[in-house]
Order: structure tokens, then C-alpha cells, then sequence
């Protein structure tokens, strides 16, 4: 059924938007977002890894040829670090270690390299924002007192290890672990780490924790990093168990109906409201349960678990069994939202990658019948003629249209339900990391660099 989904998605997006950014379903045009400035094909990169998983060999090659001839970085174009590093480099990279083509490669170095001007700041911790021709960079104009964000900065690790890795430039590896260092050496309150860090003076800025957005695949990056290094990056490990440890202790809490939920931290207050964003966090969980201390293994696949069965409950609750933006724990309500800004759901994939996990690691089928319930939303709700849209008001009886196909639709959350319909040795978890736009990277054996040697 995913199959039949992307060859939906895709063929829509190629009708009506071929070469642009992402897919207007109900308008039948291109959309452009300014996350990624003039780089354009936000989606044939993005998709580029799922065409290929799935078979579909006539579209890969297709999306391949328009990589070569047209995707291009020499653009004028003011760009989001973070999303054109996890979409763009993530989605060569990953398309380059499957397939093996050479020009995907090329092409995440040279983006790489575009990207690197990003870290002329005075501590090294990155600019949000980044124009590839001049090399200026800045932040967020709404971000703390001009600080980069944990989320964003936090997120580059993985795609810089495979970028020194693939073009032997050990650059982007020492940028990334600077950022680690900065990181170690500050003080965090109460063990949390702030969604916001000034790049100039080094100072955390504002006291808000959240593992859902600004915060989220932060941590995600702790845990994979350690385990895409074969598990030798001991200072990941740590950073991941530590971080978690000060999470359980402030952040989690279970609400009086016997929901466990991840409530966000303002400078020691909780806000008890959750977002479909940091429903990732169940799958993480259960993944980083393995190198838990041995007596707490079964504690971190039990929270994964608890996680995945609260963010199901935020699909069930609404009339179209697709999840709310943000849900809240308080004002006599579980699970629910009860903000009028809060209550779209835009296609995003975390509730179904906490799935996706949860039935690798657990085999409990529950998985894959939430799973199967959120197809059935997905396709009753946001599959219209022209491709796939997001909804703005998931308790409303009737579909109003957000008129955008998301390029993660396409790397996420349809990859994720292919996989969770699969076997397990599809991208085993032995072999393979994914990166926080699902693009699958290889582990790292300490031989691999020799191996490669041999093969030139
Ligand atoms: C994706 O771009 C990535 O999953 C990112 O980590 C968070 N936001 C979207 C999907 O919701």
C-alpha cells in the first residue's frame, strides 16, 4: 500500500511541480519554501532513497538525471542550515550509499563544502542561516537574543562524519565535534540542555527545554552517533544516557488517566503539552535501550512503548484519526488539543517512526495495526486528486485542505510505513542509521576507511 502511496505522491509531484521544490496537491503547482532559499527539488532529493527501497526503478532513475543535470548550489539563496543539511546532504549521502552512483556523491561534498562558511562564527557554533554565495550567515530573527538553536546545530553531526568520511577532508568531521566540546564545557541547568545557544558570547540563552521542536533530533543525533561509529563514540553515549537521565527526572510525567507524556521545561515551570514532533522520542528510546546500563534495557523499550501508545492515543481521540500539532495534559484534558493554531496535521512522521521502531524491536502487532489505522486515516483524509495535503483542524468533520505535499511525506513517513510492513533485515539496524529526514546511513566499521583505500 506505501508503494501505491508514493507512486501517488510522486507522480503528482512530477505532473504538476517536476523540479520545484515540493507539490501544491489541490492548487496542482509548485510550492516554495524559503527554507531552502533558490536550491530547488526539495522533493526528488528527498525521495530519492525511498524510490530506490521501494523498487520503483524507472522513478529513481528519472529523479537521478535531474540531479545531474539540474540540481545546483552555485545560487544566490539565503538557506536553513539544518533543513538543507538533513533533506539535501542526508538525501544524497543515503542515495549514494545505496545505489553507488558517484554523482550523488559529488554533489553532498560540494553542497557540504556550501555549507561550510556556516561555522565562522566566533565559538564555531553554526549560524542558522546561511547564504551559499556570499558565506553570511545570521540568525533567527525571533530566536533568543540572536542565539543558534540545539535542534539545528545539534543535528549536523551524522551527515559531517559521512562528508569526511566519503571526500577524506577530515573539515567537517572537526566542526562537528567543536560543537560537542562547546557543549561540554557549559554548565546546564538541572543536567538540561537549552533550545537556544548564542554563537557569539557561547551562553546558553533562554532556560527552554523541549524534546520536541528546537530541542528534539539534538538528542536523536547523541544516540545515532554513537551508534553509526560502531558504538566507539563513547562521548555521544554519555551525552545520550546523561541527557535522557535529566529528562526522565524534569520532563516526563504521567497524566492522572495513565498517559506518559514528555511536558516541555521553562526555566524550571512545566508546560504540559506535548508536540507530534517529540513523538519521535518513543522510537528513540526503545533504539538506545540496548546500551542502557543492563538493569535499565527494559526501561527504555517500557517508556519507547509508553510514548508510542500516548501519541496513538493523539491520533484517537481526533475525529480524523490523524494526530493534532501539539496536544496538552492539563485543564481536564489527555491527550488532546485544545488550541485552535494547534490542532493541523501536516503530513509529519513521528508517530508513525516511533511505530516503525517499536515493531522492530518489540514484534508486539499492536504496531502495525496503529500503523494500518494511520493509512486508512492518511488515505480517507489527506489523498485527493492532485497528491497528498495536509489538514488544518484534525477534529473537524470536514477536510480543510493545507494545499502542501511535504517533502518529508515522501523520505518519512511514507518510508517508515514501508519499513514497518517489511522484514527487519530491510536496512537492519545493525547496518544502518537513520538520519532525522529518514535517510538511511551506513554504520561505521573502524575498517571501513581501509576498505575504501583498497577499493580505489
Ligand atoms: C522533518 O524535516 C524531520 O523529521 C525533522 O527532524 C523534524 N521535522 C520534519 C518532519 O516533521
Amino acid at each position: 500500500v506505501s508503494l501505491q502511496m508514493m507512486k501517488h505522491a510522486w507522480d503528482n509531484y512530477k505532473r504538476y511541480a517536476w523540479g520545484l521544490n515540493e507539490l501544491k496537491p489541490i492548487s496542482k503547482q509548485g510550492h516554495s519554501s524559503n527554507l531552502f532559499g533558490n536550491i530547488q527539488g526539495a522533493t526528488i532529493v528527498d525521495a530519492l532513497d525511498t524510490l530506490y527501497i521501494m523498487e520503483m526503478k524507472e522513478e529513481f532513475k528519472e529523479a537521478k538525471e535531474w540531479v545531474e543535470k539540474n540540481l545546483d548550489f552555485n545560487v544566490n539563496a539565503e538557506i536553513s542550515v539544518f533543513e538543507v543539511n538533513i533533506r539535501f546532504v542526508g538525501g544524497l549521502l543515503s542515495a549514494y550509499y545505496l545505489s553507488g552512483e558517484e554523482v550523488f556523491r559529488k554533489k553532498a561534498v560540494e553542497l557540504g563544502e556550501k555549507l561550510l562558511p556556516a561555522f565562522n562564527t566566533p565559538t564555531g557554533i553554526p549560524w542558522a542561516l546561511l547564504n551559499i554565495k556570499s558565506g553570511i550567515g545570521r540568525n533567527w530573527p525571533w530566536a533568543s537574543g540572536g542565539s543558534s538553536i540545539l535542534a539545528e546545530f545539534g543535528t549536523l553531526h551524522l551527515e559531517f562524519v559521512h562528508l569526511s568520511h566519503l571526500s577524506g577532508n577530515p573539515v567537517f568531521a572537526e566542526k562537528v565535534m567543536n560543537i560537542r566540546k562547546v557543549l561540554n564545557r557549559l554548565d546546564k541547568p538541572e543536567g538540561l540542555y537549552p533550545n537556544y545557544l548564542n554563537p557569539s558570547s557561547g551562553q546558553w540563552g533562554q532556560h527552554h527545554v523541549s524534546i520536541g521542536g528546537l530541542g528534539d533530533s539534538f538528542y536523536e543525533y547523541l544516540l545515532k552517533a554513537w551508534l553509526m561509529s560502531d558504538k566507539t563514540d563513547e562521548d555521544g553515549k554519555k551525552m545520550y544516557y546523561d541527557a535522557v537521565q535529566a529528562i526522565e527526572t524534569h520532563l516526563i510525567r504521567k497524566s492522572s488517566g495513565g498517559l506518559t507524556y514528555i511536558a516541555e521545561w521553562k526555566g524550571g515551570l512545566l508546560e504540559h503539552k506535548m508536540g507530534h514532533l517529540t513523538c519521535f522520542a518513543g522510537g528513540m528510546f526503545a533504539l538506545g535501550a540496548d546500551g542502557a546500563p543492563s538493569d535499565k534495557t527494559g526501561h527504555h523499550i517500557e517508556l519507547g512503548a509508553e510514548i508510542a501508545r500516548t501519541c496513538h492515543e493523539s491520533y484517537d481521540r481526533t475525529r480524523m484519526k490523524l494526530g493534532p500539532e501539539a496536544f496538552r495534559f492539563d485543564g481536564g484534558v489527555e491527550a488532546i488539543a485544545t488550541r485552535q493554531n494547534e490542532k493541523y496535521y501536516i503530513l509529519r512522521p513521528e508517530v508513525i517512526e516511533t511505530y516503525m521502531y517499536m515493531w522492530r524491536l518489540t514484534h508486539d502487532p499492536k504496531y502495525r495495526e496503529w500503523g494500518w489505522e494511520a493509512v486508512e486515516a492518511l488515505e480517507k483524509h489527506c489523498r485527493v486528486d492532485g497528491g497528498y495535503s495536509g489538514i488544518r483542524d484534525v477534529y473537524n468533520n470536514h477536510e480543510r485542505h493545507d494545499d502542501v505535499q511535504q517533502s518529508f511525506f515522501l523520505s518519512e513517513t511514507l518510508k517508515y510505513l514501508y519499513l514497518l510492513f517489511s522484514e527487519d533485515d530491510l536496512l537492519p539496524f545493525e547496518h544502518w542509521v537513520f538520519n532525522t529526514e529518514a535517510h538511511p546511513l551506513p554504520v561505521l566499521h573502524k575498517d571501513d576507511g581501509n576498505k575504501e583505500e583498497n577499493q580505489k
